[in-house]
């Protein structure tokens, strides 16, 4: 069970954002509305929501999900893939010495971004991808084995974070899309399968034993509630169009 998460507002220089999506700019005034229901929604699931203020500096710093990876254990404070959001960990750094007394750092030349992380218990995947390379993946797991946990990794195709494309909702699910779902890695799983014209519901999370789901893709929630959960769907168009998703937006612990 998680008991909080953290999460930083939108800034108007969002619309600056790297983005592949080609969807147009956000919206920011609408991005705020949404973001407000995504803490909401956070609340509803039972977690104590810290929000931190916009950081103009960094156009994709509402993506705090890439800065760290928080276990039960220790926190690991990422080194983003991306040379302009590499300066958003030092404003992680910052909060969580309220919260943990054991916090390493990922280093040059590794790179690391916490949407290519996923927990399953005490095992986390790691995505090689364009962000997140092996050295950056390898102290990651020196880190976690420091702490008594494991970690491996993933080989990824086109894809931007391995949790792009796909989610582990614990009790043995993962949803998964695409190659995800072949997986020999993957195999061990009760699998729910994301079809492709709804590949952006791939990326949904679990928050004690809610499942929070992007609005607009109605085969997935199916599938996810058939799988026993109940839903609160959310609407993110305007995050989508930086190619972020519901993890994306919170650290949760
Ligand atoms: C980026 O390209 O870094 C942002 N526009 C989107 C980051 C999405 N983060 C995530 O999937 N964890």
């Amino acid at each position: 069970m998680f008991k909080r998460a953290i999460v930083r507002k939108p800034g108007k220089s969002m619309v600056g954002g790297i983005t592949t999506a080609g969807l147009g700019k956000p919206d920011h005034a609408l991005a705020l509305i949404q973001h407000e229901a995504y803490v909401e929604a956070l609340r509803e699931c039972g977690l104590e929501v810290i929000v931190l203020p916009a950081d103009e500096r960094y156009p994709d710093s509402t993506f705090i999900e890439d800065t760290a990876l928080l276990t039960p254990k220790c926190a690991i404070v990422t080194n983003p893939g991306a040379l302009s959001r590499r300066g958003e960990t030092a404003g992680i750094l910052k909060v969580l010495g309220d919260f943990y007394s054991d916090i390493e750092k990922v280093r040059e030349p590794g790179k690391v971004d916490g949407g290519d992380i996923m927990m399953v218990g005490s095992h986390y995947y790691i995505g090689l991808s364009a962000r997140t390379n092996k050295d950056g993946a390898r102290q990651v797991i020196g880190y976690l084995e420091k702490h008594g946990m494991t970690g491996s990794t993933v080989k990824m195709g086109k894809i931007l974070h391995l949790k792009t494309g796909v989610s582990y909702l614990e009790r043995n699910n993962l949803v998964a899309s695409g190659l995800f779902f072949e997986s020999a890695e993957f195999h061990k799983f009760n699998r729910l399968k994301i079809d492709y014209d709804e590949s952006y519901a791939a990326n949904c999370i679990w928050v004690n034993d809610k499942v929070l789901v992007p609005k607009g893709y109605p085969k997935a929630k199916k599938t996810i509630e058939g799988a026993g959960y109940s839903t609160i769907e959310l609407d993110m168009s305007e995050f989508r169009k930086l190619d972020g998703g519901l993890s994306c937006l919170s650290l949760r612990f």
